[in-house]
């Protein structure tokens, strides 16, 4: 993370991450403590640009996010989030914020993970707050979980913390770093086959899950053990079994949520699509695999010297279907403007 000045004015970028051992689930509503390790990647594109202008005549916040003005339950995060920064800054003033997206916002793909990983490194800056890379982590953490992966470039662990705590001391423990990967030159294919927002937030859906899904508690389990199997495939530069983890963790999530009651379901014909095909690529010689978030597109991890080929071969499988080809990017940061 680049250090500068702080001020007043500060803009950060941050680029969205892809989970291969999902998030699924919290223990602590409020700290956004979750239940089980996840492990990123985070892409090289689709970033989010936040600029924060504290304004100490300002008693209240105003926020835009791709040039309209926020509302509901956006308006309201970004606002709590900004509340934190004031506690901590002991600045009582209000901000104004302007987000540009990239990408289509609430479609499970990501976009809450670099809006609030943008958002912690600006609001820090702007609000005078000298923070290191761990503790942006945790603070975007409290925006979305999965933003605090988004601090960091390249592969991320998110770390649940001790099972017990909660409160302060929880706080302290839960927090992403960069992972140790061997020689893989790994690409993930987004494959947007619906770009609208989803039914259920991840939010609500999560808590369901956990709440009243009879699958959840042996997933969070089973997710334990792939996340240490993951850490050694990425270690060993092992794409097949990289992938291989990372579709089952997926597929094991999706499972949780199937059997929710009422049930969420996330994936669509068009979804089930795309696995085939990726089946099908495997069944060639071709090492791809799959993963979904909360949402129906689905991202294809494979060689970077094979990508396009599995985009091709993705966007044959489903009319109407969009590709774009990401490659490990870089963590969140301050740049001009
Ligand atoms: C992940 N997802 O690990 C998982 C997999 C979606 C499926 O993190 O409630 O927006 O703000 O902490 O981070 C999406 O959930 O949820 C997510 P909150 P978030 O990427």
């Amino acid at each position: 993370l680049r250090e500068r000045g702080t001020g007043p004015v500060a803009t950060a970028v941050a680029h969205p991450n892809i989970a291969l051992i999902k998030y699924w689930g919290k223990r602590d509503e409020h700290l956004v403590l979750p239940r089980t390790d996840s492990l990123s990647m985070t892409l090289d594109i689709l970033p989010t640009t936040t600029r924060v202008h504290r304004d100490p005549e300002a008693a209240h916040d105003t926020v835009t996010l791709n040039g309209r003005p926020a509302e509901g339950e956006a308006l309201r995060r970004v606002i709590a989030f900004l509340d934190l920064v004031r506690d901590r800054s002991g600045l009582p003033h209000g901000s104004v914020v302007a987000s540009e997206n990239t990408v289509a916002t609430g479609a499970g793909l990501a976009s809450s993970a670099s809006g609030f990983a943008a958002l912690a490194v600006a609001a820090a800056a702007s609000y005078g707050l000298a923070l290191d890379a761990t503790a942006l982590s945790r603070l975007a953490r409290r925006g979305s979980g999965s933003a605090c992966r988004s601090v960091f470039g390249g592969f991320a662990v998110w770390h649940a913390g001790p099972d017990s705590g909660t409160g302060a001391e929880a706080d302290l423990h839960s927090y992403a770093e960069p992972v140790p990967v061997g020689d893989l030159d790994p690409a993930l294919v987004v494959a947007v086959v619906d770009a609208g927002p989803k039914a259920v937030s991840s939010r609500a859906a999560m808590r369901r899950t956990v709440h009243t899904s009879p699958l959840y508690e042996p997933w969070a389990v089973s997710s334990r053990g792939d996340l240490t199997e993951m850490r050694a495939a990425l270690l060993a530069g092992d794409i097949e079994t990289v992938g291989d983890i990372a579709e089952r963790n997926a597929l094991g999530m999706h499972a949780t949520m199937l059997a929710a009651r009422p049930a969420v379901r996330y994936l669509a014909p068009a979804t089930l699509t795309v696995l085939d095909r990726v089946l099908g690529l495997r069944r060639d010689g071709t090492p791809a695999y799959a993963t979904m978030d909360a949402g129906p597109n689905v991202k294809v991890l494979c060689r970077r010297t094979d990508a396009d080929r599995v985009a091709e071969a993705v966007r044959d499988a489903v009319p109407g279907c969009t590709t774009r080809v990401a490659v490990p990017g870089p963590g969140a940061r301050l740049v001009d403007g």
